[in-house]
């Protein structure tokens, strides 16, 4: 047994170190050969009906190795990379081959073309070298989890959408194909409504941040804001389309909604003026269940599903203390009206109406995991944040569920230790425990099972003032969970994975692209 593992170890070691195999997520079977292939500006694509992703990797080559490879419509007879189309081959699944004297890729469509790019592109070499040698292998590959996304709150801070863009391509890299995009929030709207122009010239400012410490109290003065317009997003959307990549907006109701109500009071419950919140943590005030309010609502979806093609819209549901519905006679009545129990199967009853509005509009809904709470919508898919409870009760009565717990997912969190640590929201999410995470819950049977759809990991931005700082905070972290997401992680083989983490630090100091070293120095 010994002799077994040491000889696995140093098949492993020599393998990873020859050739420098550092693939992220880790693919289900290589077979390494022997020699390289050398990319350089003889080596043409053939790229066939795969223009884009031919594309894309021409932009790669050059910004990364300035490598200008040209794109031809025919065979060559110098050795090329070809991009092959297989409609035998099931979708998400791609087949790459690494010879001396030529590359070949194998897809169903454009979606594994591409995956199979982002593979041969993390073979190349990470660190100085312009040498641009492949190693020659054979790799069959495809994902356990149809749902690889990675969330980003753009409201308690704001990132434009070149930055949004380039956090699209870490997301292509490492095979992620969902972006949920937060654009709304008590901290600011972020998005452009044409019919409610306030949204974004009053609900996109507010006029100071909290700093620090969440106990301390403190808070800045200087207005803070920003927010895309309608031209922007679509721009972003086109852009993830070419990566491969869904975008799910989402737009919080009823509560977390403190930046509209500051932009139209009518909405809330309570009578007044209010502020676009500059604490963190959670707003007591949120949206009035009255006509006007749905309406407002189903405006504001028109124009977002005019701006996401993708058939998902996130309804957020999460964290609406119901207080000011106790106190709402307006809220007490409807309930009694409605025949419910109390104000969290009014919370149901709108996000059920929410559902069907928009299930007429041919979306689908995912909401945080307090949508269970009263009764689901019947269509509805539940990501589970604050613990796995909620995706099993999905899955058990045959809704999907996305998982998101807390404890592992959350890459606001402190990675290493908080006395070194920039300052962060709280928690302790190492690597290793990010690397352990199994999205299935023992607590399935295999047909629950499969409603586990698929895991994120979730970006708040409290204490994430920068794009730097976003960077810092989800590297190496995504690494770990994408290889969680495709289902190669292997926790018996974290060392292996450290290992090909570090090779791509290389990349990330080549490119200026920042990262924690918390996993390597504690
Ligand atoms: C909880 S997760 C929230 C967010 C916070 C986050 C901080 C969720 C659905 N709601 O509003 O930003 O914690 O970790």
């Amino acid at each position: 047994m010994r002799h077994l593992f040491l000889f696995l170890f140093l098949l492993l070691f020599s393998f990873s170190s020859k050739a420098q195999f550092s693939v992220i997520p880790k693919p289900l079977s290589v077979q390494p050969g022997e020699g390289t292939f050398t990319l350089s500006s003889e080596t043409p694509v053939i790229a066939g009906k795969f223009q884009n992703e031919a594309e894309y990797l021409q932009k790669h080559l050059q910004d990364e190795f300035q490598i200008a490879i040209h794109i031809s419509g025919k065979k060559s007879r110098h050795p090329s990379i070809l991009l092959q189309e297989n409609p035998n081959l099931q979708p998400n699944e791609y087949y790459l081959s690494v010879k001396q004297d030529g590359i070949a890729v194998y897809g169903k469509t454009s979606k594994e073309i591409f995956f199979a790019l982002q593979t041969l592109l993390q073979m190349l070499p990470a660190g100085a070298s312009r040498q641009a040698e492949i190693p020659v292998a054979q790799i069959h590959d495809y994902p356990k989890f149809g749902y690889r996304g990675m969330h980003l709150d753009v409201s308690r801070h704001f990132f434009t959408a070149d930055e949004v863009k380039r956090y699209l391509d870490y997301l292509a890299y490492f095979k992620f194909d969902k972006f949920h995009w937060h654009l709304t929030d008590d901290q600011g709207w972020r998005i452009e409504i044409k019919k409610y122009p306030k949204l974004t010239t009053a609900g996109a400012w507010r006029n100071g941040s909290q700093t620090g410490p969440y106990a301390d109290m403190k808070f800045d003065t200087i207005r803070y804001g920003g927010f895309y317009t309608q031209e922007e997003i679509l721009d972003v959307v086109r852009y993830a389309q070419k990566l491969h990549i869904d975008v799910i907006p989402e737009i919080e109701m009823p509560g977390h909604e403190m930046a509209a109500i500051a932009a139209y009071p009518e909405i809330s419950c309570t009578k007044g003026t209010f502020e676009v919140r500059k604490e963190w943590g959670v707003e007591e005030n949120i949206l009035c269940p009255t006509e006007y309010t749905f309406k407002f609502l189903e405006n504001v979806l028109d124009e977002v599903i005019r701006l996401f093609p993708y058939e998902y819209i996130h309804i957020g549901g999460d964290e609406a203390p119901k207080t000011s519905w106790k106190n709402s006679s307006f809220c007490q009545d409807l309930i009694q009206k409605l025949n419910l129990k109390d104000e969290h199967g009014l919370q149901s009853y709108f996000i059920k109406r929410m559902e069907k509005y928009l299930n007429s509009k041919g979306k689908k809904i995912i909401g945080w995991n307090e949508i269970l709470e009263g009764g689901l919508a019947p269509n509805a898919t539940v990501m589970s944040w604050t613990g796995e409870e909620g995706g099993i009760e999905a899955a058990k009565s045959g809704h999907k569920a996305i998982m998101t717990p807390v404890a592992t997912n959350y890459f606001d969190h402190y990675q290493g230790d908080p006395k070194t640590e920039p300052l962060a929201f709280g928690g302790y999410t190492t690597l290793q425990k990010v690397y352990q995470y199994q999205p299935v819950p023992k607590e399935l049977n295999a047909s629950e099972a499969q409603y586990i759809w698929g895991t994120q990991g979730n970006v708040w931005t409290e204490y994430i003032p920068d794009f730097p700082q976003v960077e810092y905070m989800i590297f190496p972290r995504m690494m770990a969970l994408s290889e969680v997401a495709w289902g190669t992680s292997d926790t018996r083989q974290y060392q292996y994975f450290l290992q090909r983490v570090q090779t791509h630090f290389k990349r990330f100091d080549r490119l200026g692209i920042r990262y924690s070293k918390a996993a390597f120095t504690q």
